[in-house]
This record gives structure tokens, C-alpha cells and sequence, in this order.
């Protein structure tokens, strides 16, 4: 990891400097790498504002390392992540202090909670930082320049700190300029990576598609709209290739704050798509997709646009020539041909291809036809990345599932699951959640006669975190009242569905 994270901080001088077009830095292992966390002052160019993502990886199945990703996602142009980066130099919650601050403290071995204490403190400042850069620089939406030169003066500008970059990369012993350092980026001629966003109506097969592409499943899937309420990450590498792809949650009209925080995901991740997935399945008729704008955007878009139309398993073939739908859908559908027309005709800049996500039909072609599309670009992370969200995310969303598969009506749209407490204790998980609902009547219904409702639904997620974390998991469920959370900008936040102040630039598209 460390050589990784040498090789990342090489790139970013590199890339700083206007030699390289890379766009990642990488540059920490669990807030511990010493001088080398001088990288983080350092976000890179072409960067609106940092993310931090703790990535969980496919080989070990949990948290490996951390990965400061910067670049297409948060456009910008290079003047001002000059700015920033020398903002960054002498702000006053510049990261030379941060240095100090964590390495003075780490002269006395800590024990396993502080140090998880010190790394959530830590990441809290990114935030914060995050936020003031952004509110600093009041950014516009200005897409970046692929061509961008950096001028004579802005190549000035960046010696000095440069020279300090290499000056600690020799306190770390290491050499710049050390080829052995670039290692990871080397062979990375002919490979191509990006973002690829999957849109689409609610109930289309998002998040089939996204685990059926992944081979994990890190996206859940129900028979009803709207489960998917953020933006979940998936991450396939290949030989010469890696695509980060984006599930959304369905689009539709905002009824409440939650659904308008859930269309800012989708509008986020359009807006840092290189290549835009529209779903639809064979039920969909391009004039009933719910939000015209985002509509008009991905007709007039030039970013690169495929269609995948889903369910086609249900049109009549050679082995069900009646297909698996009743007369009058299939009399109103037609047939696949027809479907494709009507797409076409909507949106003639798409590539358009019938798959079926549940079946695994045609997602060689889907594949194929998405690595085409792809930016010449080294690994955007580490190769055997899966996903960037926490563990307990995903152990809420699995338990967030099975309300949606076990109560009907209104029910499911009105909870949330917060999981409050993850300890991983070795071959034991013991996860402590509260489903949160909006309604006093939901309670009983949620908790069933002696809890037994509950306790169902407990047993088929346990059932269901045992086999994602492969442990044992003790889970312990509570249940309470929270009347508007869906409204409230407050719990929203906490939920991690919006920043307090509602819809933020980035969200524009
Ligand atoms: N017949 C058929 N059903 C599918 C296919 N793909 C997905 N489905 C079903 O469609 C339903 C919705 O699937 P999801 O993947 O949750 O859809 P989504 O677009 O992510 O839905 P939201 O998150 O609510 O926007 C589930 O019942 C899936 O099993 C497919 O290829 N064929
Ligand atoms: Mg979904």
C-alpha cells in the first residue's frame, strides 16, 4: 500500500506540474502514513473539492485503504486548483498543520479506538475544508478544459510547493524521480477507465444491472419503486480496462425532501458521468420518462449515451414464443424492434441495447459496447477496489431490503434504518440498527404480535449480512418514531442524504 500510495504522490506532483494527465491521488492508509500525509494539501489539478472514500475492497472483503480522488468528478479548471492547492499550502486549517498535529500525537501508540477516533476527527476536517473551499470559491459550473496548458506563471506558481512535495517525499526515502515509483501506473498505456452513471425510471433493473455487471451485490433489489435511495458504487476492473459505475435512485418528481435529495444523486452523477447509462425495460415509453429536463439533458448532451432496454426475458423468443406477458401489454409493447424504434426515435444520440440484467442476456455486448465509450485513462483505484461506501452502509441497506419485501403499502417509503452500532470482533459482526418511521400506528405493525414480525425480518437480514460480510452477525433492532425525517434537513443529513443546505452546485446538471 505504502508503494501505492508513493507512486500516487509522485503522480500528483507530476500531474500538478501540467507533465502528467492523471487524475488520482492516492495518498493515505488509514490516516497513518506519516510525512507522506503532506499529500493531502496536494489535491491534484482539476479538481472542484476533495472526497475521501474509504474503499472496501474484493480480495478482503472489508476496508483497505484510503483513496483521495480527485479529477473528472469535481470539474474545474486548473487556475483555480492552482488556487486551491496553494490555498491548501497556507490556509490556516492547511494540511502542514494537520501533519503536525497528527504526528505529534502519534509518538505515543494509541490504542484501536483513538485511532478510529483520530481518523473520524480527520476526515470531519476534510469536510469541513471541503465545504469552506467550495463556499470560498463559490464555484461555477465550468466543465474543464482537456486542453488546458498551464501558463509560465502558474508553473511558477507550483515550483515552490513542488519542491517541498519532493523535499518530503526524500524525508519518506523515497526518491523522486525513482522509476520503480511509478510501477503502478506503468502498462497503463491503452487502458482506459471512467465513470459510467446508471440512470433511469424507478423499477427499470438499476441496480440488477449493477450487480449483475459488479458480480457482487452491493446494490439492493426489490419488486417495488424507489429502493435505491443514494448513489451506490461498483467497481470492475479489467485487463485494460475499469469502469466505476454509479446506481441511482429511480427519477422521478420530488414529493418531500428525501426524493429531492435522492434527484440530486442522479443529477450528481450525471454531471460527473463519462459515460451515461440510460435504463429503461420494455414497459417504458420514452414519453412517460418522469423529469423532462433530465430528459433534454442526456438528448443534447455530447457526452457519450448508451440505452440498455431491460426485461427483454419477457418478450416472446424461440423458447417462450408467447413471451411472459399478457396479451394486451403485448399488444401495447409490440415487439423488441418496435420498443427500439421508439427509443431511437427519442433519443437518436444513444446507442441503444436490449439486455436482460436478471438473466444475464447480452451484458457481454452491454460490456463491450461501455469500454468503447471509456477515456484513455489509467485505474482510477486500486485494482481490486469493489465499492467506497462503509461497512455499516451497506449493512443498513440490506436490513432497509427486507422492509421493503416484508411490509406492503406505505410502510417502507416511511422507514430508514440507521445503523448505530459495527463492531467486527474478529468471526463475529455485531451490528446494533434503529428503523426509524414516521408514524406511531407503523410501530406495531413493524414489531407484529410479540415481535415476531420483527423478528422475521431480523432472521432474513442476518441470513442476508452473514453471507455479504461472510460472518457471523449478531444484529439487535429497535424501532422508533421519527414524524418528518423525510423533511427534515437535519435527520436527511444524518441519513447521508443531502448537505444541510439543500441543493449544492455539483448537483446542477
Ligand atoms: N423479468 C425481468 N425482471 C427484472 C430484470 N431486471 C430486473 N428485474 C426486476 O425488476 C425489479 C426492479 O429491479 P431493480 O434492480 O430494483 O430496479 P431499479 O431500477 O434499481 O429500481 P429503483 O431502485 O426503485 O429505481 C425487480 O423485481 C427485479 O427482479 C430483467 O432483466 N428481467
Ligand atoms: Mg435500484
Amino acid at each position: 500500500m505504502k508503494f501505492r500510495l508513493a507512486s500516487a504522490t509522485a503522480v500528483t506532483i507530476l500531474s500538478v506540474l501540467g507533465i502528467s494527465p492523471f487524475h488520482l491521488v492516492a495518498v493515505n492508509t488509514h490516516g497513518k502514513c506519516g510525512g507522506l500525509s503532506e499529500g493531502f494539501v496536494c489535491p491534484g489539478v482539476r479538481s472542484r473539492f476533495y472526497q475521501w472514500t474509504p474503499l472496501i475492497s474484493r480480495s478482503e472483503g472489508e476496508v483497505k485503504a484510503n483513496v483521495f480522488l480527485v479529477g473528472r468528478r469535481r470539474r474545474v479548471s486548473i487556475a483555480r486548483s492552482i488556487d486551491w492547492f496553494l490555498f491548501s499550502q497556507d490556509g490556516e486549517e492547511g494540511g502542514s498543520q494537520r501533519l503536525q498535529k497528527t504526528t505529534t500525537k502519534s509518538k505515543r501508540k494509541k490504542s484501536e479506538k483513538e485511532e478510529e477516533d483520530d481518523l473520524e476527527e480527520f476526515l470531519a476536517s476534510l469536510d469541513t475544508e471541503a465545504e469552506n473551499v467550495r463556499q470560498d470559491y463559490n464555484v461555477d459550473m465550468e466543465d474543464y478544459d482537456d486542453d488546458e496548458e498551464l501558463s509560465d506563471q502558474h508553473k511558477a506558481m507550483l515550483a515552490a510547493p513542488a519542491k517541498k512535495l519532493d523535499e518530503l517525499l526524500k524525508d519518506a526515502g523515497i526518491e523522486f524521480g525513482d522509476p520503480t515509483l511509478m510501477e503502478d501506473d506503468q502498462g497503463s498505456e491503452g487502458f482506459r477507465a471512467g465513470f459510467v452513471s446508471i440512470v433511469g425510471s424507478p423499477n427499470v433493473g438499476k441496480s440488477t444491472l449493477m450487480n449483475s455487471l459488479v458480480g457482487e451485490r452491493v446494490s439492493i433489489v426489490t419488486s417495488k419503486q424507489q429502493t435505491t435511495r443514494h448513489q451506490i458504487m461498483g467497481v470492475v476492473t479489467g485487463e485494460d480496462f475499469q469502469i466505476v459505475y454509479y446506481d441511482t435512485p429511480g427519477v422521478l418528481r420530488p414529493n418531500y425532501k428525501l426524493q429531492e435529495g435522492m434527484m440530486a444523486f442522479v443529477k450528481e452523477s450525471l454531471g460527473d458521468a463519462d459515460v451515461v447509462l440510460l435504463m429503461t425495460d420494455v414497459f417504458e415509453d420514452p414519453r412517460d420518462f418522469p423529469d423532462q429536463q433530465i430528459f433534454e439533458h442526456m438528448q443534447q448532451s455530447r457526452r457519450p449515451l448508451l440505452l440498455a432496454v431491460n426485461k427483454i426475458d419477457l418478450l416472446p423468443n424461440a423458447t417462450h414464443p408467447q413471451g411472459n406477458l399478457g396479451k394486451d401489454a403485448l399488444e401495447r409493447i409490440g415487439t423488441l424492434q418496435d420498443v427500439v424504434a421508439r427509443w431511437q426515435a427519442a433519443l437518436p444520440n444513444a446507442s441503444i441495447i436490449p439486455i436482460s440484467a436478471r438473466e444475464c442476456f447480452n451484458l457481454d455486448g452491454l460490456l463491450a459496447s461501455l469500454k468503447e465509450e471509456l477515456p484513455p485513462s489509467p485505474p482510477l483505484y486500486p485494482n481490486d477496489t469493489l465499492t467506497d461506501k462503509p461497512q455499516r452502509f451497506f449493512a443498513s441497506e440490506l436490513i432497509r431490503e427486507k422492509l421493503f419485501t416484508s411490509y406492503s403499502k406505505e410502510i417502507p417509503y416511511s422507514c430508514e434504518v440507521s445503523v448505530t452500532g459495527f463492531k467486527d470482533q474478529g468471526r463475529l459482526i455485531k451490528i446494533n440498527s434503529t428503523i426509524f418511521t414516521t408514524r406511531d400506528s407503523h410501530v406495531p405493525i413493524l414489531i407484529g404480535t410479540k415481535g415476531s414480525k420483527l423478528k422475521e425480518v431480523g432472521t432474513q437480514a442476518r441470513l442476508d449480512l452473514e453471507n455479504f460480510f461472510g460472518k457471523k452477525i449478531y444484529l439487535e433492532m429497535r424501532v422508533k418514531v421519527r414524524k418528518d425525517w423525510r423533511c427534515n434537513l437535519k435527520d436527511l443529513s444524518a441519513f447521508g442524504y443531502m448537505q444541510q443546505g439543500g441543493e449544492t452546485e455539483n448537483t446542477k446538471i
